[in-house]
């Protein structure tokens, strides 16, 4: 039997629900690649291009190359760390190669334009002390710049995303197709 209550309570739980829905992200189609551990530059600790402007519904994807490489994505003010909410995307250390190209790619959709600042994580050879870091979107009227982030880095301490060093997050592990 339909009480007022109910169906006030009924129409309150449908409301909720409908707001809290994710709005679906529309892929542009767009996929901007990213290399891991480039062997040129800065002997292999860099990411090319490091600088990347995207758009809302543009892939990011992640191609690593040679040595052992993560992405994890952390703020301005604090690199070499994840998030501090625990919400930031990280690929985990999946995709160590010793030549080529990874056998697999960390992609994920770009959600919003806010900065998206990221690190590598690897400790054995303090590869985000060393420079291995980039920014998605920075916003080029700010001081938030590149070179800044790579210079608080260098007296930064890297933190794991996870105790456990596969886990990843905010993204998927899928392989890595051949132009
Ligand atoms: C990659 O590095 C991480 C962190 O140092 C380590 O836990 C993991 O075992 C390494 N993976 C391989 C395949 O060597
Ligand atoms: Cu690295």
């Amino acid at each position: 039997m339909f009480t007022t209550k109910s169906l006030l309570l009924t129409a309150a739980s449908f409301l909720t629900l409908t707001s809290a829905a994710p709005q679906a992200i529309k892929s542009t189609g767009v996929v901007h690649r990213i290399f891991a551990g480039s062997t040129v530059e800065n002997g292999g600790l860099h990411f090319e291009p490091q600088n990347v402007v995207a758009s809302i519904g543009d892939a990011i994807e992640f191609h690593f190359l040679p040595k052992n490489h993560t992405v994890v994505q952390s703020s301005f003010d604090k690199p070499c760390e994840p998030l501090a909410d625990g919400s930031g995307v990280f690929s985990g250390f999946n995709f160590r190669t010793d030549a080529g190209e990874a056998p697999n790619v960390f992609r994920f959709t770009v959600k919003n334009n806010e900065p998206f600042w990221y690190y590598c994580s690897q400790t054995n050879g303090d590869h985000c002390q060393k420079g291995m870091s980039g920014v998605i979107n920075q916003n080029f009227n700010g001081d938030k710049t590149l070179a800044r982030y790579k210079e608080k880095a260098k007296t930064a301490v890297t933190k794991q995303p996870s105790a456990d060093p596969l886990k990843f997050q905010g993204g998927e592990i899928v392989p890595n197709k051949p132009l």
